[in-house]
């Protein structure tokens, strides 16, 4: 079948919405690190906006990090991809021409760097997921031993990681009097400016202490708040998009109507005017993050671990289930008191529409796919929530049982004895601390909490924590997430 490329634009059904501006005659304004599912049906379409509204200098370069899947998919096709929105009732399909140039990062770091040091490059940003940063999750720090942070201080001119691309892009710029461009990090880590320009300020020091102090004095890595929901894209999927196309497109986006971008209005070089597209852009982020990381990704994270371990492949399977729908409902009043509201957010509006966008049938978000990586993941979505609550007096029995949700999970097999594929970067060592305690609670708790990355020094020494996260495993062990799950909502 014919592949989707700019040739083929004008055949397209008329209900699908394309570029009605010629991205060939864009310029690249953004480098993105790890162009992946997200990054293509949320920043992108914002950028897609303001291509369309005439501003042409905002182009995308996308590098992957690691694998050359999507340049592979999308090179022959120009670029262009499809983003299928699916909300209960129906779908739309857009094809998106933001994305101009495609690199991938190990065969050609050099092509990289110095694509980032182009002075018509002004901002470069990145979701290259919690583990990308390099940094400890427990104190926001830079791992100095990191394998990769190791390899790029002895090689600094041909960088692998995300600190090392950015550092050495920054230094050859500084040496060129070529302005820094803007880090705009877009994953989900907690204060995420702050802690890339934590990890940026250390890794640069490290190289050289008059780098560390011109990236600590003169680089802006304002925070943002992201979120779409975005599952893995199944070959259903693309048999779907092929429908509404007539052509083929290799590497569609499947994701869901609702987006929201907030972003902290720190831009010395210049941005798109990001806030026509929908962004809005504030002074402080902070409400908006931990709202967000709390609620939506706590929820997020509790559902996926118990939820996989009840049976359910997706989420929105498990939320069919109403007693885990009720225990996230609870499991969002509990942390409510640890947030400072943003201005004008109705909070429990808020919280209906995430159950409602955590029910949508039409997208296949596997419960797998979100319990991946639960080292990183833990600390900013269930353990600073219960550490405020610890600090009120207030009791945490769902974070709780979030927590043990993870610890069930990471034992590595499910409820009929079937092994679980547990992806973490901290997995050896977790099957090891596994393997050490077995399958029993008052064994396997105190194991997992001496995790130091994970729960630093103060929880695992708090009985208030570690009590009910003990007990929560040990009915989890004992009864299943199903029974455990029922007798919490009583
Ligand atoms: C999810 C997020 O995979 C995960 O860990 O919780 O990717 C989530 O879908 C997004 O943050 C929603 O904005």
């Amino acid at each position: 079948m014919t592949r989707l490329s700019l040739a083929r634009l004008p055949d397209l059904p008329a209900a699908v919405r394309r570029p009605s501006y010629d991205p060939a005659a864009t310029r690249i304004g953004i480098v993105h690190l790890g162009v992946g599912a997200f990054h293509r049906a949320h920043q992108a379409l914002y950028v897609e906006d303001r291509l369309e509204a005439g501003e042409r200098d905002w182009a995308i370069l996308g590098a992957s990090l690691r694998a050359p899947d999507t340049r592979d998919a999308l090179a022959p096709q120009d670029g262009l991809y499809t983003v299928l929105v699916r909300s209960g009732e129906g779908e739309r399909a857009q094809v998106v021409g933001a994305l101009r140039t495609l690199l991938v990062a190990p065969e050609d770091p050099e092509a990289l760097v110095r694509a980032m040091v182009d002075p018509a490059v002004r901002i470069v940003s990145l979701t290259v997921t919690e583990k990308g940063y390099c940094h400890d999750p427990a104190t926001r720090n830079l791992v100095e031993d990191h394998p990769d942070i190791r390899r790029d201080l002895e090689s600094p001119q041909a960088p692998v990681s995300a600190p090392g691309f950015l550092v050495e892009a920054l230094a050859r710029r500084r040496a060129a009097g070529v302005p820094p461009f803007t880090v705009l990090t877009c994953d989900n880590l907690p204060a995420n400016g702050d802690t890339v320009h934590r990890v940026l300020t250390r890794y640069a020091a490290l190289r050289d202490p008059d780098l560390g102090a011109f990236v600590a004095g003169e680089v802006a890595c304002p925070s943002t708040m992201v979120d779409r929901i975005v599952p893995a894209t199944t070959d259903a999927d693309r048999a779907a998009v092929r429908a509404a196309l007539g052509v083929e497109d290799a590497w569609p986006v499947v994701t869901e109507p609702f987006t929201q971008w907030v972003i902290e209005d720190r831009f010395p070089s210049g941005r798109p005017r990001l806030e026509e597209a929908g962004a809005q852009l504030v002074s402080d982020v902070a409400p908006f993050e931990l709202m967000k990381l709390r609620l939506l990704n706590g929820a997020h994270s509790t559902l996926a671990y118990l939820g996989y371990l009840a049976g359910h492949e997706t989420v929105a399977e498990v939320m069919a289930d109403d007693a885990f729908a009720r225990l996230v409902a609870g499991l969002m009043d509990e942390a409510t008191p640890t947030l400072a509201v943003p201005p004008g957010t109705d909070l429990a509006g808020y919280k209906r529409s995430l159950l409602a966008r955590f029910r949508n049938p039409s997208l296949r978000h596997r419960t797998w796919q979100i319990a991946m990586d639960g080292s990183q993941k833990l600390p900013q979505r269930l353990l600073g929530t219960a550490r405020d609550l610890l600090a009120r007096g207030a009791p945490i029995p769902h974070v709780a049982l979030g927590i043990a949700g993870w610890m069930r999970y990471v034992a590595g097999t499910d409820e009929r004895g079937r092994p679980i594929d547990v992806r973490d970067p901290l997995s050896e060592r977790l099957r090891r601390l596994v393997g050490e305690a077995g399958l029993s609670a008052e064994r396997l708790a105190p194991a997992l909490l001496g995790v130091r990355e994970i729960f630093a020094d103060d929880l695992p020494r708090d009985p208030r924590f570690a009590a009910p996260v003990t007990a929560a495993l040990g009915s989890l062990i004992a009864r299943g997430a199903a029974a455990t799950v029922r007798a919490a909502i009583q």
